[in-house]
């Protein structure tokens, strides 16, 4: 592949409504966004890295430095045959996969256009519509938390996720299981327990969960091997999952029954197949997590999302939860029967709307194939004041 630039960028976004996790309130979105030109064509890549290091060790701040003096220099650097040959191009860095990802990812947006390929083809999906779930964030009241699962289920959303943490479980749970007894109900507890409160999450079965997703460390694997022996709610693994080795090795622990697969907390496609591919050789059902994207990252989990076995609804949901308006055309929809269709057409299949990145943009910097150029795009922040 011919690469003759690579442009890196930041944007802000508002969210439309504050999401709330353990670790968390996030208002408003940092996010990176990456593109790889080639001979008139753009991929686009986007950073899944927080604001704070708190989901796990990267931030947009981390990730720009990253990018910036490591990654794409040694990108450029690189022969680039094919997307599949950007892990090994990069492994000269170690972990920073969310930084990673946004590279990696961009590439292949940009060979699925070369092949005049949908996305989803290239990366071998069998889908042509994926199920969509809601994440929902903790929140304040029982009587709030209802208003929202009742508004999502009207929308035809497949599955209902819910956040939680000490304090803010059981009460919940039981509310929305009581009038809704026959919904695809999880939660979310983004590594907010630990073994002392295995008594208490054994409490949890009575609620029928689909799957409690990362109870303890966010690097763990040894001791939700030891609670997931006392549950009978299925463990699903975030968090911890960073890799196909570390997925071998929760399911020879049996630590989780289920994996969440999240592009950017393993470091991008290449990778998020080979997690895809060994769960399913395992017989163990995956779906695609979300990090609050914004179509463009959405985009690429529903290419992802229709790989074979991404068997369970994923937190792909409608652009319209997240944003104003979008940065990609058409938005990003989910049909009443809560299902997402995937595009048929050649690349991510929606179109970038220039346009408005450039005005969300508050740094960008351009390297080219042979020398870098410093190129400031955008004023920071203050040119938005
Ligand atoms: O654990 O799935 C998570 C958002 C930020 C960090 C971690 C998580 C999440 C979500 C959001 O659940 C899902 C979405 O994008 O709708
Ligand atoms: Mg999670």
């Amino acid at each position: 592949m011919k690469i003759d630039s690579v442009v890196l960028r930041e944007i802000h976004m508002p969210l439309l409504q504050p999401f709330e996790t353990s670790f968390g309130r996030t208002t408003d979105r940092r996010i990176l966004l990456v593109e790889v030109q080639s001979e008139g064509l753009t991929g686009w890549g986007e950073c899944t890295a927080g604001e704070h290091p708190s989901y796990c060790e990267e931030s947009t701040d981390t990730a720009w430095v990253t990018l910036t003096n490591e990654l794409i220099p040694a990108f450029l650097h690189a022969e680039i045959r094919s997307a599949g040959s950007c892990p090994k191009a990069l492994s000269q860095v170690r972990g920073n996969r969310m930084a990673k990802a946004a590279l990696e990812n961009a590439v292949w947006d940009l060979e699925s256009q070369q092949l005049d390929l949908p996305l989803a083809e290239l990366l071998g999906g069998v889908r042509k519509k994926i199920a969509c779930g809601v994440s929902l964030g903790i929140q304040r009241s029982v009587g709030s938390l209802l208003d929202l699962v009742e508004r999502e289920l009207a929308s035809g959303y497949q599955r209902i996720k819910l956040k939680c943490k000490p304090g803010y479980d059981t009460e919940f749970f039981e509310a929305v299981r009581n009038r809704w007894p026959d919904i695809l109900l999880s939660c979310d507890a983004n590594a907010s327990y630990r073994l002392k409160d295995e008594a208490h999450l054994r409490s949890f079965d009575v609620f029928n969960l689909l799957m409690l997703e990362q109870p303890l460390w966010h690097d763990d694997f040894y001791y939700h091997s030891l609670l997931q022996r006392q549950l009978r709610t299925p463990i699903c693994l975030d968090e911890s999952i960073r890799n196909r080795r570390d997925a071998l090795a929760a399911i020879e622990m049996e630590s989780c029954q289920i994996v969440n697969i999240k592009l950017g907390r393993v470091g991008g496609f290449s990778e998020a197949i080979h997690v895809h591919n060994v769960t399913s050789e395992r017989g163990i059902p995956v779906w695609c997590g979300g990090m609050l994207e914004t179509g463009i990252g959405r985009s690429h989990n529903i290419a992802l999302s229709s790989l074979e076995n991404f068997s369970l609804p994923g937190d792909v949901s409608a652009s319209a939860r997240y944003w104003e308006e979008d940065i990609i055309e058409p938005s990003i929809e989910v049909s009443t029967k809560g299902e997402i269709e995937v595009p048929g057409i050649a690349g991510r299949g929606f179109e970038v709307k220039r346009a408005l990145v450039e005005k969300l943009t508050v740094r960008s910097e351009r390297f080219h194939a042979k020398n870098k150029v410093h190129n400031h795009l955008a004023e920071p922040m203050k040119a938005r004041a």
